[in-house]
């Protein structure tokens, strides 16, 4: 198969494409290496030794024969180099990582904001528009996440993947429908994720786009078997306030002795999954696309949730570090319970990496193997949703 890697120099773009690659399948990379200049902008780096991407393809075929084209393209501004070069590559499918993707880089001031919605609303856009633009049948596979849902909304009914039955009271009766599962995002770069879905159900209507959106939960873990082939082929690992999450940050932190920074509670309960799982779930999403004139295949891509205090506790456990309980710089519910539908890939074939698998080997073989890297500075999460306001419950779910 011909697939183009949208965002293929990221954290879940990179192992993808080696995945892929090694898969036997035609792999391109587009990207315009935003994320390395937004560290260069925080003055943070990858807790590992990410190698510049014309390094990696090279690297890449010298262990492997294989070929990985890249292509330095801004999906969001280049709308016409975009239909060149899906006519001139003509991919059956196309893998789209490419959106500034942290929520607390979305919320650091207005130019963050504007530009997370610029960048990821109108880069999903243009990717749309120039499928239909070149005529070509070529199926999307998205990266979204399960932050569109919220978080309780539907109480302990399972968050279902992407469509709800709702039954609507009419005066000639009730009308069952299924709809989109409503929205709720807790950022703006989570609200761009709801965005991109009206955009996916209105090509896949009007146009048939084939388009699979994967939900997925938080990553977790950074290498997958083809990372480790060299480490000039490691995957990045980002352990800063901003772009850290939370179970890799607690794992950096573990490594160097600082203080787990649990934000309130603990209580969120949060959906995750391990990178090696990623890659695979991509794969299985590419292989079984769904049929023109289809509606948006969704699937939840996580395999297991824990509340963040768990994480915290079983971190500390296995090796001593203490847990700080911090203010929460979120607007975020303290406390949640979170019961994820996950049958549809699992029915696919993925065989889950546990936590309990993989834990102690990234504490060890990341955490404190590049523990010289790490700006102690750049720990503690700086970006505030919005001090002082109350806001009902109701409206965190
Ligand atoms: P990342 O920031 O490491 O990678 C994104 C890549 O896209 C970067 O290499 C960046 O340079 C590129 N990019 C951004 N805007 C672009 C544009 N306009 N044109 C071309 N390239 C552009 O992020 P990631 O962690 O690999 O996440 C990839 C996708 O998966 C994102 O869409 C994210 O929302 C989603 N996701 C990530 C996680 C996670 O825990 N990392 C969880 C759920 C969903
Ligand atoms: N948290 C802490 N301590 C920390 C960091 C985070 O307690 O040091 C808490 C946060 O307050 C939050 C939870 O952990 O309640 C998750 O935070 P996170 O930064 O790990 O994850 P999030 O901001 O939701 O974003 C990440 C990715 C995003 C993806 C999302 C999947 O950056 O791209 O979409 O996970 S999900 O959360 O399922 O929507």
């Amino acid at each position: 198969m011909k697939v183009l890697i949208l965002g293929g120099d990221g954290f879940c773009g990179w192992p993808t494409t080696l995945h892929l690659s090694q898969a036997g399948h035609d792999v391109t990379i587009v990207d315009n290496l935003s994320r390395r200049c937004i560290d260069v902008e925080l003055e943070v780096d990858s807790l590992t030794p990410v190698r510049p991407i014309h390094e990696r393809v090279d690297v890449w075929k010298d262990h492997t024969g294989k070929v990985i084209e890249f292509v330095h393209l801004d999906l969001a501004r280049e709308y016409d180099r975009l239909v060149t070069l899906l006519l001139e590559t003509r991919p059956d499918a196309v893998v789209h990582f490419a959106e500034q993707r942290a929520a607390p880089y979305s919320m650091r001031s207005a130019k963050t904001k504007r530009y997370t919605v610029d960048n990821n609303i109108t880069a999903t856009h243009n990717l749309l528009c120039a499928i239909v633009e070149s005529g070509l049948d070529i199926a999307v596979v998205h990266l979204g996440t399960m932050g569109v849902y919220g978080y309780g909304w539907s109480g302990s009914a399972p968050i279902p993947e992407g469509y709800l039955t709702v039954h609507v009271p009419t005066p000639d009766g009730e009308l069952e429908r299924e709809i989109l599962h409503p929205a709720n995002p807790g950022s703006v770069y989570h609200m761009t994720k709801t965005l991109d879905q009206l955009l996916f159900a209105f090509y896949a209507k009007n146009d048939g786009v084939r388009i699979t959106d994967l939900h997925q939960g938080i990553v977790w873990g950074t290498q997958t078997p083809e990372t480790v082939i060299d480490e000039r082929l490691i995957n990045r690992f980002d352990y800063d306030g901003d772009y850290g999450t939370v179970l890799n940050r607690f794992i950096m932190q573990a490594a160097i002795g600082h203080p787990l920074t649990v934000h309130g509670t603990g209580g969120q309960t949060r959906a995750f999954i391990h990178i090696r799982d990623t890659v695979r779930c991509i794969e299985i999403a590419l292989k079984n696309p769904p049929a023109k004139g289809e509606q948006v295949s969704v699937f939840n891509q996580v395999t297991e949730t824990y509340r963040v205090k768990e994480l915290a506790e079983l971190i500390s456990k296995l090796t001593g570090v203490e847990i700080a309980h911090l203010p929460n710089p979120r607007r975020e519910a303290a406390e949640n319970d979170l019961n994820v539908t996950r049958e549809r890939f699992l029915a696919l074939g993925l065989d889950p990496t546990t936590l309990s698998e993989g834990l102690l080997d990234e504490t060890r073989e990341i955490g404190a193997k590049y523990a010289y890297r790490a700006d102690f500075s750049k720990i503690m999460a700086k970006t505030v949703w919005k001090a002082g306001m109350e806001v009902s419950p109701d409206l965190m779910r």
